[in-house]
């Protein structure tokens, strides 16, 4: 199955998944144990990259060991040092609010051909990083949203939907302070309904990632989380799988 067709399946019977995060730049010799916890726990995929510093060797080597849970292993990449022939999709992105012309079209073009070689599938993505005071904002150049304007989060999730992308990356930047508040995926999906609308970055707890999936967002990401802390990583999983009732 298409890994488009696998999280649609999902999100149209109402299920809120779960995407774990890995960065192939960290140590990766705990990743089967970290990644068999994060699949008993219920993770729906995983998610590869990072803003610095991964190498493509990296990207495969992290990628081939995912794989053997047998769950879709999607680059989220940085840059197309990121890309790897071993991952299954990636989310190919516009990084929206960026002032550097790379982010918006360059790196994309970079990629498009060594995608089409590698025979990953494309998730047509909108990505926005809200936060400035993250590794991201800083290499992707960003404008940040303050929390009390999530109306300019609508108005880029309308253009996102309009463009005909299929996917809203709402990023508060791995490892920021606090996550971006649940009126950013509220407005994205009363402005542009039928985006399939992902948030991270700060998320820590059970009743922060409840809070963001109730206001829309289908997906949440965790990273920081699952190297710092196995268990608190877990009870995220599992609140989103077991207590998370649509409304
Ligand atoms: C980064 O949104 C992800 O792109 C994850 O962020 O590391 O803070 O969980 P955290």
């Amino acid at each position: 199955m298409k890994v488009h067709e696998y999280i649609i399946n999902k999100v149209s019977n109402n299920k809120k998944l779960h995407f774990t995060l890995i960065d192939p730049d960290k140590p990766l010799d705990r990743l089967e144990e970290i990644s068999s916890k994060m699949v008993e726990a219920g993770t729906d995929a995983f998610l590869i990259g990072g803003s610095l510093a991964v190498t493509p060797e990296e990207a495969s080597q992290a990628a081939k060991i995912l794989k053997e849970h047998g769950l879709p292993v999607i680059v989220f990449p940085g840059n197309i040092n990121c890309l790897t022939p071993e991952a299954d999709a990636v989310l190919f992105m516009i990084l929206m609010n960026s002032l550097d012309p790379y982010y918006l079209m360059g790196a994309q073009l970079a990629g498009a051909p060594i995608i089409k070689k590698y025979g990953l599938e494309t998730l047509p993505t909108g990505y926005v990083v809200v936060y400035g005071s993250t590794t991201v904002a800083h290499v992707g150049r960003i404008i940040p949203i303050p929390d009390n304007k999530p109306e300019i989060i609508g108005a880029y999730g309308l253009l996102a939907e309009m463009l005909g992308l299929k996917y809203f990356y709402i990023e508060g930047g791995s490892g920021a302070e606090k996550p971006v508040p649940p009126t950013f995926p509220a407005m994205i999906k009363r402005h542009a309904p039928n985006l399939i609308v992902i948030q991270g970055g700060g998320i820590r707890s059970a009743e922060e990632a409840i809070r963001i999936a109730k206001a829309g967002a289908d997906i949440i990401v965790t990273g920081t989380i699952v190297e710092k802390s196995l268990e608190k990583a877990k009870k995220i999983i599992e609140a989103i799988k077991n207590q998370y009732t649509s409304p």
